[in-house]
Parts: structure tokens; C-alpha cells; sequence
């Protein structure tokens, strides 16, 4: 049995399937994704309804939470629009998937769905969030809004809370060399970043990776969905 861990989808459900194709996911597995399965890419709606797919045909699937659902969130219960700031994160491309330009009319049941994303999860000696934690906090656990958003936060690990705990997370997109170096760096960082980037059509970046926690190996995909942009923006 094993467990893949896969983050940062946002709306690349061809590339998806793909990797799960490629690591020959069979229902005895356990598969946990990192949350940001939406905007960006060209089919949010497509990516959570496989996942659903996935759960309907027998396997398991532990979801996280990313800050692009918990915007999504905040933009149905605040009935704004968060025009600019989601426009750029290709807000408009996820409702398109759900064929419609109006949030309102988005099904009920990917917003219940989303909201029922869990912040974090522990397996075996690993902890699995989306972004990071914030060791300036007594609990790191305690701070859900870091866990989704945090950046650069590496210095501050907190060894003695840690213990012998590695975290996998994405969020921040990271050259793939640099991904399979940080095994290798492990007990100095006791951290892996799983996130390559793949909405985005750049060196080292445009893949999505499948980490398998109990070989510590990663499988790579290349981007086969429509992409963005060639830049980056990496909020
Ligand atoms: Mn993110």
C-alpha cells in the first residue's frame, strides 16, 4: 500500500489524471492532496468532481484545504467579487468550469464540499497542511489562516515541537532539482515543498508531483492542460 501525497492542482484535471495514471493509483492506496484544486488552470470543476470520481470508485482521498478555496470561500459568503486580487489568480477561468460568470449559481454541494476541507493532517511521522506553519505561534497547529498562507518560513522550525516529524507542503512552486534535493536535506530542513509549479510554463517548473511518503520518491507530470501564463505570481 502507499501513500501519495499531490498539491497544487489548481484546475489541471487532464494533468491530474495523468499522474495518477502514471503512478498506477489503485484503490489499496491512500491518496492526500494539498488543497488549491482550483483557479489558474482551465477545469476547477473537473478536478473535484475526479476526486469525487476517485472516492466513488473505491479509493481513498484525504483532502486538504489551500488559500485559493478558502478565497473562493470568502467570496460566496462576503458576496463580493474580490475583483483584481482574484481575477489574477484565474478566478474567472474556475467559474467558467462551473459554466457560469456568476458565483452564486456555483452548486452547493463544491461549496459544502470545500468547507469541509480539513487545515491539516498527521500520517505516520509526517505532518501534511497546504503551505506551512508559523512556529511563532505557542501551537503551530492553533494558527489555521499561516497554515493556508505562509511563505518562507523555514528558519523558524521549531525542532524541539517538531521532533523527528517531516512536513509536506506546497503552495510555494519550487524547481523540480530542488524538490528531489530536499530528501537529501531533510535533517537539516525537516521539510519538503511538493509543489512544481504546474500551472506554470517555466525551467524547472510546469510539472505536477506525486511524493509517495513511505519510499520518499517523487513522480513527476508534465503540464498537458491549457496553460495560463508564462509569468509568475505566486500567490
Ligand atoms: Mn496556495
Amino acid at each position: 500500500m502507499k501513500k501519495y501525497v499531490i498539491s497544487d492542482i489548481h484546475g489541471c484535471a487532464k494533468t491530474f489524471k495523468a499522474l495518477l495514471d502514471k503512478i498506477s493509483l489503485s484503490p489499496k492506496d491512500e491518496l492526500y492532496l494539498l488543497g488549491d484544486y482550483i483557479d489558474r488552470g482551465p477545469d476547477s470543476k473537473g478536478v473535484i468532481d475526479y476526486i469525487w470520481h476517485l472516492e466513488e470508485t473505491g479509493h481513498t482521498v484525504h483532502c486538504l484545504r489551500g488559500n485559493h478555496e478558502q478565497m473562493f470561500l470568502h467570496a460566496i459568503e462576503a458576496r463580493v467579487e474580490l475583483l483584481g486580487i482574484q481575477e489574477a489568480r484565474g478566478y474567472a477561468e474556475t467559474l467558467a468550469s462551473f459554466g457560469t460568470s456568476n458565483i452564486d449559481t456555483i452548486p452547493t454541494s463544491y461549496i459544502k464540499w470545500m468547507k469541509g476541507l480539513a487545515f491539516y493532517l498527521e500520517v505516520d511521522q509526517y505532518i501534511l497542511v497546504h503551505a506551512g506553519l508559523n512556529f511563532k505561534s505557542d501551537n503551530p497547529f492553533d494558527n489555521k489562516t499561516e497554515m493556508i498562507w505562509i511563505r518562507h518560513w523555514y528558519e523558524g522550525i521549531d525542532r524541539a515541537w517538531l521532533g523527528d516529524r517531516i512536513i509536506v507542503h506546497g503552495h510555494t512552486p519550487t524547481r523540480q532539482l530542488e524538490i528531489k534535493n530536499s530528501i537529501r536535506a531533510l535533517a537539516e530542513i525537516p521539510a519538503i515543498d511538493i509543489d512544481n509549479g504546474c500551472p506554470f510554463e517555466s525551467l524547472g517548473f510546469g510539472h505536477l508531483c506525486a511524493f509517495e511518503l513511505g519510499t520518499q520518491t517523487f513522480t513527476f507530470q508534465a503540464n498537458i492542460d491549457r496553460l495560463e501564463s508564462t509569468s509568475f505570481n505566486f500567490s
